[in-house]
């Protein structure tokens, strides 16, 4: 019998994937800023992790690549004419611009929403509010696809709310569920949503690189979620570790279930957060904290070896969590050393699993900024449209698609390439129908 379960929705990489050195306070994307990407590479990677996802017994679904470059946003900025010549002038008269309409940046879909389950929910909807992702010129694009994509997934408005993203102001900076935690005893039952924000807009900044969540923007998508106050939790991230390179909460924190594993250095007020999630929890679970210390892992390994950036899982028929760790934390030494005593325990933590997702990690994306989390009741799942799951055939399906259409290699300025363009866009137009998206999905197609 089904049962209420996490289904994971993985944003597919798309065509354009390229290192063009966009996130400021995303060490990963500096540091690697012009490389050659291996765009198709990328995506077979993404496309591996889905299915080893499934084949490991959870529900896997899958989000479409967003249509770039944008040619919708530069008609915007005044170029005009064709699809081409928009692209053409365009790249003649400011190539930076164009380098930020063409970024395949939706692929990081733990950015995509906050999520909040249907036990949490005062309407006893699913509730989803996409990340306006203002921090970031190149990511701020995103939203409205975003809205659109969430509701070809889950079509069924009596079943699932797809909020509008919210204002396009510094003040609502919003990254989704990369700043976002639940917690809870069983996914079907009430639990306690745990809000990061790096920032309190009313205040003055903290930090050297940009904090992309503020607490303004958690309080509302709480209240449009119609969450209970007392088990809901707002923390504020360490300033410390958004300038170490923790662009994200979901850097240096990942929790599932009862469990949340984080670096000491995560919060700024560590041990109010920690009784703060105690007391929302009061009469539901008894949290268990995993807290790793900096001695046992600096810092600064924690965020190049990405441990935290890692997804935590309740497989089926295993007893303990399992903790989807990208490749980076096996090969460092600090990481390394400590997945192997936390798994030699009897922590809440007995598995890990290492996953090759280099590609996509050489932009500061780890397994867990691959996903989104959608905590679906057997009538839920079985109201999402089936086409955006993943199995066998799927999988597939998929792999043929991306090896037919995608560049083996792609240098950062090929995207001013209406060559390029044009494939992308003959590939997602295929695309549209192999996930059921519905005529006109993508603007150029209409
Ligand atoms: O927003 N990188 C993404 C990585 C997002 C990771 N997500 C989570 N941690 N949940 C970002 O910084 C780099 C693109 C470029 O430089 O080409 C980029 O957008």
């Amino acid at each position: 019998m089904l049962k209420t379960s996490e289904a994971n929705y993985d944003g597919l990489i798309g065509p354009t994937h390229n290192y063009g050195g966009l996130s400021e306070g995303n060490l990963a994307s500096a540091k690697n800023k012009g490389l050659i990407a291996m765009p198709r590479e990328a995506a077979l990677q993404g496309l591996a992790k889905m299915k080893r996802m499934h084949g490991a017994g959870l529900v896997q679904g899958v989000l479409p690549p967003q249509a770039r470059p944008d040619v919708t946003q530069l008609r915007l900025m005044g170029f005009s004419g064709s699809d081409e010549q928009v692209l053409k002038t365009a790249w003649m008269a400011n190539p930076l611009l164009v380098r930020n309409m063409s970024s395949a940046s939706s692929m990081w879909s733990a950015n995509a929403a906050t999520v909040s389950p249907s036990a949490d929910c005062e309407d006893g909807r699913l509730h989803f509010t996409p990340a306006n992702l203002s921090t970031m010129l190149h990511r701020s694009i995103e939203s409205e696809q975003t809205g659109k994509a969430l509701k070809a997934a889950f079509p069924d408005t009596n079943k699932f709310m797809v909020h509008d993203a919210l204002p396009l102001q510094s003040t609502y900076s919003d990254e989704g569920a990369a700043n976002h935690v639940r917690l809870c005893d069983d996914e079907g039952k009430q639990g306690v949503e745990l809000f990061v924000y790096g920032r309190d807009a009313f205040k003055h900044l903290s930090t050297k690189f940009p904090s992309r969540q503020t607490l303004q923007a958690s309080h509302i998508i709480a209240t449009h979620h119609g969450l209970d106050g007392t088990r809901t939790v707002f923390a504020k991230q360490a300033a410390k570790v958004i300038d170490a390179g923790a662009f994200h909460n979901d850097v240096v924190c990942v929790g599932a279930r009862q469990c949340l594993f984080y670096h000491e250095y995560a919060f700024e007020d560590r041990l109010g957060t920690l009784s703060a999630i105690e007391k929302a929890a009061k009469g539901l679970f008894e949290p268990q904290f995993v807290e790793v210390s900096n001695e046992e892992v600096p810092i600064n390994d924690a965020i190049t070896a990405y441990l935290f950036n890692s997804m935590l899982v309740q497989l089926p028929g295993k007893e303990r969590l399992t903790l989807i760790a990208p490749t980076e934390t096996e090969d460092n030494p600090y990481t390394k050393a400590y997945c192997d005593r936390l798994i030699s325990g009897n922590g809440p933590i007995g598995e890990i699993i290492y996953v090759d997702v280099r590609q996509s990690m050489r932009n500061g994306g780890g397994p867990a900024c691959l996903r989104l989390r959608v905590v679906l009741t057997p009538d839920e799942r079985v109201a999402a449209n089936q086409k955006m799951l993943i199995d066998e055939a799927m999988f597939e399906t998929l792999s043929t698609w991306v090896k037919k259409h995608y560049r083996e290699q792609l240098a950062p300025d090929a995207v001013g390439d209406p060559a390029l363009m044009r494939e992308s866009y003959a590939a997602l137009d295929e695309l549209t129908k192999i996930l059921g998206l519905g005529a006109g999905f993508y603007s150029f197609q209409r």
